[in-house]
């Protein structure tokens, strides 16, 4: 006789929202199901939504990537979410939030027990504790500038593998928290306790970047620099139009580019003009 599978616990919206209350400029929308939370996000914020509004998907059907790619994860194993923010910040300050996003999502998984770091600009990696193979991607990150009524806003989007099972990945590059740490427990792997956390170092962490100036982006790139796994490793960028630039990534500026040494000199590349990074 074989049982059927134990289904996946809905996120806890009463104790997220509990979370929320706790967190100074965090409002909380929660849908069971959603197309896009980016698109949802985006649209609150074009009809006046405040800074920190939170969008979550239980079960996001239509997830947006970078450059129209598509973000996909099972219903009851991932979690889902887009920040609205509102940043008041000089146009070349804008890349820093992608970064800073990545960069607090793998400090968070870190700060639960798992392996992860970040892959410039800001894909979320987690090694496989019974694995020696390269780190693989858990979480992704998708920031839009949305332009509205009061300004520009940014929706911050991220997705975060938790429970996937081997054979529901979308690719293979993919993990999850759960494929990466086989001994976690449901404590471990708990969607809303992951969300929570997500959340609040995200806006405790951009609050201050924000209020901190300049020294705060340089502390922000120091931190980040130790957190990049690119960093040392010989890569392949693929840049729009088919160009490549391949080299040995040395460092991320204190404008948050990637800096290559190439066999032509040193490059610097920006997030928003690569298509791909991969190691070489
Ligand atoms: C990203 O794009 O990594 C950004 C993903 C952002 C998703 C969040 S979820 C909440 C919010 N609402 C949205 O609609 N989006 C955001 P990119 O670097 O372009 O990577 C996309 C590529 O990752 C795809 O082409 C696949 O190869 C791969 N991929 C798709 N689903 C994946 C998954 N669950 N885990 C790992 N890789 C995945």
């Amino acid at each position: 006789m074989t049982s059927a599978p134990t289904p996946r616990p809905p996120l806890d919206a009463a104790r997220l929202r509990a979370v929320a209350d706790l967190t100074p400029d965090l409002t909380l929308e929660v849908y069971d199901e959603a197309g896009s939370t980016n698109q949802l996000a985006a649209e609150r914020a074009r009809d006046g939504a405040p800074d920190g509004l939170v969008v979550v998907a239980d079960h996001q059907t239509a997830g947006r990537g970078r450059l129209d790619r598509s973000w996909e994860t099972p219903a009851g194993a991932a979690v889902t979410f887009s920040m609205v923010l509102r940043p008041d910040v000089p146009a070349a300050s804008w890349p820093w939030l992608p970064l800073l996003t990545g960069h607090t999502v793998a400090k968070a998984l870190t700060g639960r027990g798992f392996d992860a770091s970040v892959k410039w600009p800001n894909d979320v990696l987690v090694a496989e504790s019974n694995r020696s193979d390269a780190p693989r991607k858990v979480a992704g990150i998708l920031v839009e500038r949305v332009e509205t009524p009061t300004g520009p806003a940014a929706v911050v989007g991220v997705g975060i593998n938790v429970a996937l099972e081997d054979d529901e990945l979308p690719v293979p590059t993919a993990t999850s928290l759960a494929l990466a740490r086989p001994d976690a427990d449901d404590a471990d792997l708990d969607r809303t306790e992951i969300l929570a956390g997500v959340l609040t170092a995200l806006r405790e962490g951009y609050d201050a970047w924000l209020a901190g100036g300049e020294p705060a982006t340089a502390r922000l790139a120091a931190s980040y620099r130790a957190g990049c796994a690119t960093i040392g490793q010989q890569v392949r960028a693929d840049l729009p139009g088919g160009g490549t630039l391949t080299g040995r990534a040395v460092d991320v500026d204190d404008q948050g580019m990637l800096v290559v040494e190439t066999a032509d000199g040193t490059e610097r590349v920006g997030a928003g003009d690569v298509v791909h990074v991969r190691p070489a």
